[in-house]
């Protein structure tokens, strides 16, 4: 008994002096975390928590530059700039990482997850970190997700309460095959296009509309150019902040542990920032003149009725297993 207290006196002793900011192994680092939404959204406020609580736990050692509005280049780019090496973090949708990983399309299938505590579950539990984890071969560290969220349609021809108003309406999607076949399903024109030219696409009207959770509708102001917001909630959209493989293996081991501590810190502040935010969101919209529309329990079900074919299409290139999966844990959570 009296080794055990003299160990554990011991371990303590230690845990004191490497909980130490200066003990720790920290060397001097500048980390580009690029992001594509505005410094004024819940994204960039969160890549703000992430710097400031980094330089907290590393006595301002590591130092994440949050750079905004796609400045660094649209998801895909960064994704690409993190797997060559020439920046260090990112934060960007799920869904634009199809092209690296394919399994990564399974989020995207529509009216998947019921609610936001369903999807923290998932995510945050060994299906996501499994899903993660499949970017390292790639030459990508997957350290957390944050919340997009549930995504609305948004116009300027008309109110989109059924699926036919979608007719011919040409409509921005992500560069995502799954959303490519889900509207066009619903007999709009998808178009895929990056985030970073969204909005002056929507200026010019090379799309008629677009699709997006409330708080992005109202931080990349898309209410100056787009009358029509229907509260769809088709599809619930992750963001997953990303680190550069080549760079993370470089670090030391308390730099990881101060990076991946900071990131879930950073997860649970954003998913709350956001959450009280899109609560918000809609009366603001409104402000802005947005003519906003409910759409019915029933009508979203014809709409989940016609996205089948885009789902068993998911399915068949090669996404079998990936659903099964998904779907067992999603059960799992609902019990
Ligand atoms: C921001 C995007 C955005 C996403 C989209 O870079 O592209 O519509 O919802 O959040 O990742």
């Amino acid at each position: 008994m009296k080794k055990i207290i003299q160990s554990i006196a011991i371990a303590l002793a230690f845990t004191s002096v490497a909980g130490a900011v200066s003990a720790a192994d920290y060397k001097p680092r500048i980390i580009r975390f690029g992001y594509g939404l505005a410094e004024d959204s819940n994204q960039g406020r969160a890549v703000k928590f992430f710097s400031e609580d980094l330089a907290k736990r590393t006595g301002g050692k590591l130092k994440a530059k949050g750079f905004a509005s796609a400045s660094l280049g649209s998801d895909t780019q960064m994704q690409n700039a993190l797997i060559g090496g020439a920046q260090e973090m990112m934060v960007g949708s799920t869904a634009t990482l199809v092209g690296i990983v394919k399994d990564f399309g399974v989020y995207d299938l529509p009216f998947l997850f019921n609610n936001e505590k369903e999807a923290d579950a998932v995510l945050d539990g060994p299906f996501g970190q499994k899903l993660a984890a499949k970017l390292q071969e790639k030459g990508l560290v997957g350290l957390v997700y944050w919340e997009n969220g549930f995504r609305n349609l948004t116009n300027t021809k008309r109110p989109v309460t059924k699926m036919e108003d979608l007719q011919g309406i040409k409509l921005r999607v992500m560069q995502n095959p799954v959303y490519i076949d889900m509207f066009n399903s619903f007999g709009a024109n998808a178009v895929p296009l990056p985030f970073s030219e969204l909005f002056t696409a929507l200026e010019t009207k090379t799309v008629d509309g677009q699709e997006n959770p409330v708080n992005t509708i109202q931080s990349s102001k898309f209410y100056e150019v787009q009358k029509y917001l229907s509260l769809t909630k088709h599809v619930y959209s992750p963001w997953i902040v990303l680190a550069s493989k080549k760079w993370w293996d470089g670090l030391s081991a308390d730099e990881k542990k101060a990076l991946q501590d900071s990131a879930i810190a950073s997860r649970d502040f954003e998913r709350a920032d956001s959450r009280a935010a899109a609560l918000k969101a809609v009366d603001f919209l409104k402000s802005k003149g947005m003519q906003v529309s409910e759409v019915s329990d029933a009508e979203l079900a014809r709409m989940r009725e016609k996205a089948k074919p885009a789902i068993d299409k998911f399915v068949a290139e090669g996404g079998a297993e990936v659903v099964k999966e998904l779907q067992a844990e999603i059960a799992k959570v609902r019990k």
